[in-house]
C-alpha cells in the first residue's frame, strides 16, 4: 500500500516518508492512548464542563475498547453521564418482588457504582440520565402499572426516585429528572400521553412531584428537565417547554435547568438560524433563572450531506455558545466515539456524528472544539457574567484581542490615546490587534443594531 501510493516504488524515498509518517502519527497516539495533560478539559474556564455519554461497551464488554476508552475520557472531560446504564430499564432489569415496595437490592446498581468509582477515582463530575422517561420502560413495567391506581403510581414513582437519589447522593451531581414529556406535534404539543406514566391526572402535577422526590432525597443535586426538538422555536415543543418551566419556577418546584439534546443533522440543522435561536433560548433561561446545558450533542452526517470538515465548524461555534452563555454550564456530547454511537442504528445512512473515528483518533472536529476552547481561555468568566462582560479581551497566548458578544459586532476601530485611528477591523471574529505595538489603546465597538461602546485596552 505504502509502496503503491508513494514514490513508485523507490526504497530511498520511503524512510523519510516513514519518519515523517511518525512524527505525525505519535503525537496523535499519545493525546488518545496516554490521557494527555492537553485534553479538551484543560482549556476550559472555571465552571465549565465538557463531558460525554458512556456507553454500554464500557459497562458489557471493556476488553472491546482497550484501554483507549477510558483513556480518552480521563484526558477530555470533565463530566460524564451513562447513556443507558442509569436508565430504569438497566436498574429495573430485573422485575422486582414487589414494585410497590421497592427495596435498594431490588435495584440493579453495579454499573452505577462502576461509574461512580470511575468518577471519583478520576475528579469527573458524573450527571444522571434519567429517572423518569416514557420511552424503554422495564419490560414488565407497562403491564404492571395498569393495574395500578393513581396513588399507586406515586407511591411507586416516589420509592423509586428516593432510593436511587439517595443511594447517589453526593455523588451524582445534576439529574435528568423526567425527560421528554412533551409530544412531537408541531402544532399543538401536549404532555405525552402514551406512557405508562399518563395514569398521573395531572401530568404537570406528576413532573413537579418528581422534582420534588428528587430534591428531598439529595438537595444539592442540580435537577434537569431534558428534551429533544425544544432548541430551536420553529417546534412548538420549545413554547410549551418554556411554560412549564416558567411555571414550575413561578410555583417553587426545585428546578434548576433544562438540557437540550442537541441531536442535529449537519449540514441540515446547524445554519446560523440555530446558533441564533440557541442562544436567544438560552438567554431566556437564563431571565428565569435557570441553566441551559447541552446534554446530548451529536452531529451525524448523512450521505453526501455534510463533511467532517462542515461538521468541525458546526461543533466549533456550537462550542463558543457554551462558552459564551453563562447559564450554559456544561456541553455533553452523546459519546465520543463513532465506534460506539446509537447514530448508525436508528437513522438509516447515517454515521459518523462523534469527534473521534473508529480506531479513537482524533478528527476534525475534535480540533475545532480544543482550538475554540484553547482561543476562550484567556479570560475566566466569573458567574453569569456572559452578557455584563461583553466587550474585548486580551487573549496572551496569541497576544491578540477577541470580542465577546452575544450581538453581532459590525465593526472595531482601534485609536490610539491622542484620538488618531490606527485600524478598523471587520471580522472581529477572528481575533484582532496582534501586531499593535505595545501600550494603550482605545476600541470602538459598533454593533449592527446600531449600538456603540467604547473600551481602553493594553497591548502587553
Ligand atoms: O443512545 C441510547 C441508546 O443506546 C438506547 O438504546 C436508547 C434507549 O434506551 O436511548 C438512547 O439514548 C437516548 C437518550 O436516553 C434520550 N435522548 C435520545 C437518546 C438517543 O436516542
Amino acid at each position: 500500500m505504502l509502496l503503491a501510493c508513494k514514490d513508485q516504488g523507490e526504497f530511498i524515498y520511503i524512510i523519510p516518508y516513514l519518519m515523517k509518517k511518525l512524527v505525525l502519527i505519535l503525537p496523535l497516539f499519545f493525546i488518545s492512548i496516554t490521557g494527555d495533560a492537553q485534553g479538551l478539559k484543560s482549556f476550559l474556564p472555571s465552571g465549565k464542563y465538557i463531558g460525554t455519554a458512556i456507553n454500554d461497551t464500557y459497562f458489557d464488554n471493556p476488553s472491546a475498547n482497550g484501554a483507549d476508552y477510558e483513556n480518552i475520557v480521563k484526558a477530555d472531560f470533565n463530566v460524564v453521564v451513562a447513556e443507558n446504564a442509569f436508565k430504569m430499564s438497566t436498574i429495573l432489569a430485573t422485575k422486582p418482588s414487589d414494585p410497590l415496595n421497592l427495596k435498594l437490592s431490588d435495584l440493579n446498581l453495579s454499573k452505577v457504582d462502576k461509574l461512580i468509582t470511575f468518577t471519583q477515582n478520576n475528579n469527573i463530575r458524573l450527571r444522571g440520565h434519567n429517572f423518569v422517561w416514557y420511552s424503554y420502560p422495564p419490560y414488565w413495567l407497562n403491564s404492571e402499572a395498569a393495574k395500578w391506581s393513581e396513588v399507586q403510581l406515586y407511591s411507586f414513582t416516589k420509592q423509586y426516585i428516593t432510593l436511587l437519589a439517595g443511594y447517589c447522593k453526593g455523588k451524582v451531581k445534576e439529574w435528568d429528572v423526567v425527560n421528554e414529556a412533551i409530544d412531537d406535534d408541531a402544532t399543538t404539543p401536549a404532555y405525552r400521553s402514551i406512557t405508562w406514566y399518563s395514569k398521573a391526572s395531572s401530568a404537570q402535577t406528576f413532573i413537579d412531584s418528581c422534582f420534588y422526590y428528587a430534591h428531598a432525597a439529595d438537595p444539592d443535586a442540580e435537577l434537569f428537565y431534558n428534551d429533544y426538538s425544544i432548541e430551536i422555536s420553529y417546534f412548538k415543543k420549545q413554547d410549551f417547554m418554556l411554560a412549564m418551566v416558567q411555571d414550575m419556577v413561578n410555583r417553587g418546584v426545585p428546578i434548576n435547568g433544562v438540557g437540550l439534546q442537541c441531536h442535529f443533522e449537519s449540514g441540515a440543522n446547524t445554519n446560523d438560524w440555530v446558533y441564533n435561536e440557541l442562544r436567544i433560548l438560552m438567554d431566556k433561561l437564563a431571565v428565569m433563572g435557570l441553566k441551559c446545558n447541552i446534554t446530548e450533542l451529536d452531529l451525524r452526517i448523512c450521505g453526501s450531506g455534510s463533511s467532517s470538515v462542515e461538521q468541525a465548524d458546526e461543533y466549533k461555534k456550537i462550542t463558543k455558545i457554551f462558552l459564551d452563555k453563562s447559564n450554559c454550564t456544561s456541553m455533553l456530547l452523546w459519546g465520543f466515539t463513532d465506534k460506539s454511537s446509537w447514530i448508525p442504528s436508528f437513522f438509516s445512512n447515517c454515521d459518523d456524528g462523534l469527534i473521534y473515528d473508529d480506531a479513537y483518533q482524533p478528527k476534525p472536529a475534535y480540533t475545532a472544539i480544543k482550538d475554540e476552547l484553547e482561543s476562550s481561555n484567556a479570560v475566566e468568566l466569573p458567574d453569569n457574567a456572559a452578557e455584563a462582560n461583553a466587550g474585548v479581551y486580551p487573549n496572551p497566548s496569541s497576544q491578540s484581542f477577541f470580542l465577546r458578544s452575544s450581538a453581532d459586532v459590525k465593526q472595531i476601530t482601534i485609536f490610539n490615546l491622542q484620538g488618531k485611528e490606527i485600524s478598523v477591523v471587520e471580522n472581529v471574529k477572528e481575533g484582532f490587534g496582534e501586531n499593535l505595538a505595545e501600550g494603550f489603546y482605545m476600541v470602538k465597538i459598533q454593533y449592527f443594531n446600531g449600538d456603540i461602546s467604547f473600551q481602553k485596552i493594553e497591548k502587553m
